[in-house]
């Protein structure tokens, strides 16, 4: 098996039909079919093959949402190529160390985003790679690959302040296909409106995946702004659109009669990458008319958990284990809790990806071997209903999530501590209505300090939603007797 045999019910099954339009910088919409799909990406492949890249090279993608996009991801996954997509908003520092990590063969870029390739790589341009392939070759290229070959290496920040690759197998994202494809009830009659990015798995492996499986009609995006989500709504009349949370609170902001008009059109919406509030689900409710339908995964091991498609919808929980996959619940001891205490959330399943690319320690830190097989520590918290229902409520780790972006403090505290006049250092997430959080910096330092300078550093190092949005000085960090920062007790902003 691999991703190509069942993207090939579209390519080939649905070769005639409507599979992808955009619009151009021009403002016209281009329309492609399935059979354009497919040839695009053979003619891409060919390009790859003759810049050298074979099966198990990696290549790194760093591009916003566009169509050449899609012709590079399935030229690889054809060739046995392992795609290694890096978040637009990257800069520096974060680029430098996953370069270094996956040592992919280039990265694949534009004009504008170059500027941020470090110097010793070898950077790509898309244009290029295009023009070559539009005289290519277009006929089918085909590549013995395995099930269990990577498709691609996810980078997920790290709890050490380096991110880690998750290796993620063409079984693993075929596995994930088939079950938001059949759960979620994604058909041919669908139309999908694309907005989220295409480096995440929520974007890739959900979005993309559904789309070439299913062979519905995806209208594809940038992506998401809310001044335009209004003409793509009402031009392209989706029936199916997924979010995070901070899509779903801007969306609110529409006038009613819109709202109403996009909820009687549209057939599922749904929802995560970070927790969606029980009050936002019940205000859009209210608003679309439609109730969404939100659902648990990771970039280490895509969807695990989801609210069913029948059935109750329920508000704060993200439902019930996807087919195929196990879900428990343990305690420190890594022994099963009681129904509705709340433990430490394990997974196992076909989606749940081989490790972490390179990195034997964190690999074998974030599994557990029992005798019923390899369970994958998610270090999020949570709980089950009487009636099989899982609730989140919380993390073990520090992580942030911001817009559906993930940030491990450490990262920063790491970049800060470099800065003059820094002693200590320790930054939190703290509530937003829009982003979910915030990534605060609480700093120890002296009068040397300056905090446009530190800005200007992260802003110059790291994704601007990383840059922490308020310096607070204070006088020292309160720890306990064993020397742990105690967050909740820093003063609120
Ligand atoms: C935001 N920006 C982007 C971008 N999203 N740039 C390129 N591509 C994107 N996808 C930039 C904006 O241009 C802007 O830059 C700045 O970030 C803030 O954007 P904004 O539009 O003002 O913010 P907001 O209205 O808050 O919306 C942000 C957002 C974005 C929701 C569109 O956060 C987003 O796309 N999030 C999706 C994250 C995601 O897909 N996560 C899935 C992870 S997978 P400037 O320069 O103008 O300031 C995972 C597993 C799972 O977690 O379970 O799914």
């Amino acid at each position: 098996m691999q991703l190509t045999d069942i993207f090939n019910l579209s390519l080939a099954g649905r070769a005639a039909a409507e599979a992808l339009e955009y619009d151009r910088v021009d403002g016209t919409i281009a329309t492609l079919t399935f059979a354009d799909i497919d040839t695009r990406s053979n003619a891409m492949a060919r390009v790859l093959t003759e810049r050298g890249l074979v099966r198990g090279d990696r290549l790194g993608f760093f591009l916003l949402n566009c169509v050449e996009f899609i012709d590079l991801f399935l030229a690889c996954v054809k060739l046995g190529v392992i795609v290694v997509p890096i978040n637009v908003l990257y800069r520096e520092r974060e680029i430098t160390h996953i370069v270094s990590d996956a040592e992919p063969k280039a990265v694949v870029t534009t004009e504008d985003l170059a500027q941020f390739i470090p110097a010793n790589t070898n950077g790509w341009r898309i244009a290029e790679l295009a023009a070559a392939a539009s005289t290519q070759d277009a006929t089918r290229v085909w590549t013995a690959i395995d099930g269990d070959d990577p498709a691609a290496i996810v980078y997920t920040s790290g709890t050490t302040g380096k991110s880690k690759g998750a290796v993620l197998t063409h079984n693993n994202f075929a596995a994930n296909a088939i079950n938001v494809m059949t759960c979620w009830r994604i058909t041919s009659e669908d139309r999908y409106l694309a907005v989220l990015p295409l480096f995440h798995v929520h974007g890739l492996g959900n979005g993309i995946h559904a789309w070439l499986a299913s062979g519905c009609k995806m209208k594809l995006v940038e992506k998401f702004d809310i001044k335009r989500a209004p003409d793509w709504f009402t031009s392209f009349q989706p029936t199916l659109f997924f979010g995070v949370p901070t899509v779903y609170v801007r969306l609110l902001e529409l006038p009613e009669d819109l709202a109403k008009r996009i909820g009687e059109k549209m057939r599922l919406f749904v929802c995560g990458s970070a927790p969606l509030p029980a009050q936002t689900l019940e205000e859009f409710q209210g608003k679309f008319g439609h109730r969404i339908l939100e659902r648990y995964g990771m970039s280490e091991t895509l969807m695990n958990i989801s609210n069913p498609y029948e059935g109750e919808r329920r508000a704060g929980a993200v439902g019930l284990p996807f087919p195929g996959v196990s879900v428990r619940i343990l305690n420190h001891e890594k022994q099963p809790v009681a129904e509705g205490e709340v433990g430490e959330v394990y997974v196992k399943g076909p989606n749940v990806c081989a490790g972490y690319w390179r990195r034997p320690d964190a690999t074998a830190e974030a599994f557990v071997a029992e005798s019923d097989g390899r369970w994958f520590r998610t270090g999020d918290l949570g709980q089950r209903s009487a009636d099989g229902y899982y609730t989140l409520c919380g993390r073990r780790t520090d992580l942030i999530i911001s817009g559906g972006f993930n940030i491990y403090p450490r990262e920063i505290e790491e970049l800060l501590l470099d800065q003059p006049g820094v002693r200590e250092v320790v930054v939190c997430g703290v509530p937003d209505e829009r982003r979910g959080e915030l990534p605060v910096a609480y700093v120890v330092a002296d009068e040397t300090f300056d905090e446009a300078q530190a800005e200007a550093a992260c802003r110059q190092s790291l994704a601007s939603f990383k840059v922490p949005r308020a310096f607070v000085r204070v006088d020292s960090l309160p720890r306990t007797a064993l020397g742990k920062i105690q967050k909740h007790l820093l003063p609120k902003i």
